[in-house]
């Protein structure tokens, strides 16, 4: 049986408040970065995927949102300070998604969503913007789902979104249910401190085709694709280890090999997908030289041309003084370590 996202919603919210019992609410959510990918789907309604994935979040970087209920016939958007037009490409998903929420007796909003998301950083922000999206709607109506169920909510807006609702690492389980109830964020408890994630920006055009379009393009059409699956288990297994065991080799170039070997099933689709830029590729090699040179230094690309770098704290010195431009995150900050 094939379900509809609202389908899912009257089941999550059966015994909720289909109104909102407060005028405001506001929710923070980081953005995560894959290590080990999302690519490819099952079912496409429910952005249910074909294998689990894993992240991590970027503490500082991520969706501020703010809601206002308001008396008007339609909802305003406002992007980083700026009312936006409802028929814009990121109003007409945000309206649509809201619009899974609302019954007879309806309400509209004022969405003021802000990203703290340094501009044209190639980093995804819709995954930080629907977590923060139905974190800040469980205040407004004062739902009491658990974050298991936020994570499924957040999936219906846009798939990774379900593993921005924790801090630290975070695995996505596929799940094997047709209703995508077992499919859903999972928070990996344990921290690292002295793990850093280094921003590599290069120039980007606008996209040439979406990450959602991309992803299917390549499960229908690229012959590689039959093995991604099992690269996935082995991968996921991999960085579960290196995170128990803090083996930070094992857990760069297990996330340098799995975003590779995405990039390679893309490349093998037809019409071909490439986001890899020459830039890219000076960047990779300057990379591999690093690392020849015995400087532990990985990195991990998902769909853009820039490269987020993984390295740890002791190295960072060293790595700055190869890429000036990088922006440093420190992945478990003090508060968190
Ligand atoms: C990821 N990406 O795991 C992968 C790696 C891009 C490359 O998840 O169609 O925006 O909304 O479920 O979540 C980007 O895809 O796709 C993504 P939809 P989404 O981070």
């Amino acid at each position: 049986m094939n379900f509809t996202k609202r389908q899912i919603i009257q089941q999550i919210l059966s015994q909720q408040s289909d109104q909102p019992r407060l005028d405001q609410a506001q929710a923070f959510a980081p953005v995560n970065i894959a290590l080990c990918k999302y690519w490819g789907k099952r079912d496409i309604e429910l952005n249910l995927p074909l294998t689990a994935s894993l992240s991590i979040a970027l503490p500082n970087y991520g969706t501020h949102t703010q809601l206002q209920v308001i008396d008007a016939p339609a909802d305003r958007i406002i992007v980083n300070d700026h009312l936006i037009d409802n028929e814009t490409e990121f109003a007409t998903k945000l309206i649509a998604f809201l619009d899974l929420f609302r019954t007879e007796k309806t309400w509209h909003l004022e969405i003021q969503t802000t990203s703290d998301v340094p501009i044209a950083a190639g980093l995804a922000s819709s995954a930080s913007g629907f977590s923060a999206l139905v974190l800040a709607l469980q205040q407004l109506f004062q739902w009491n789902l658990s974050l298991t169920e936020l994570s499924i909510l957040a999936r219906l807006g846009s798939g990774s979104a379900c593993r921005s609702l924790w801090p630290g690492f975070v695995l996505w389980q596929a799940g094997i249910a047709t209703d995508g109830m077992d499919s859903h964020g999972i928070a990996i408890e344990k921290k690292w401190p002295g793990l850093m994630m280094g921003l590599l920006i290069f120039h980007q055009e606008a996209k040439s085709i979406s990450s959602r379009d991309a992803m299917q393009r390549t499960v229908t059409t690229s012959q590689l694709y039959c093995s991604w699956p099992a690269q996935v288990e082995q991968d996921i297994q991999q960085l579960q280890q290196a995170i128990t065991l803090q083996d930070f080799n094992l857990l760069g170039s297990t996330a340098e090999h799995n975003a590779l070997s995405m990039h390679a099933t893309m490349m093998s689709a037809w019409p071909p997908i490439i986001y890899t830029s020459s830039s890219t590729l000076t960047a990779m090699q300057k990379v591999w030289s690093l690392r020849a040179a015995g400087i532990p230094v990985y990195f991990t690309q998902d769909a853009g041309p820039h490269l987020k770098l993984l390295f740890m704290r002791e190295h960072a010195n060293i790595i700055t003084n190869n890429f000036p431009e990088l922006i440093h995150i420190e992945l478990f900050q003090n508060n968190q370590s």
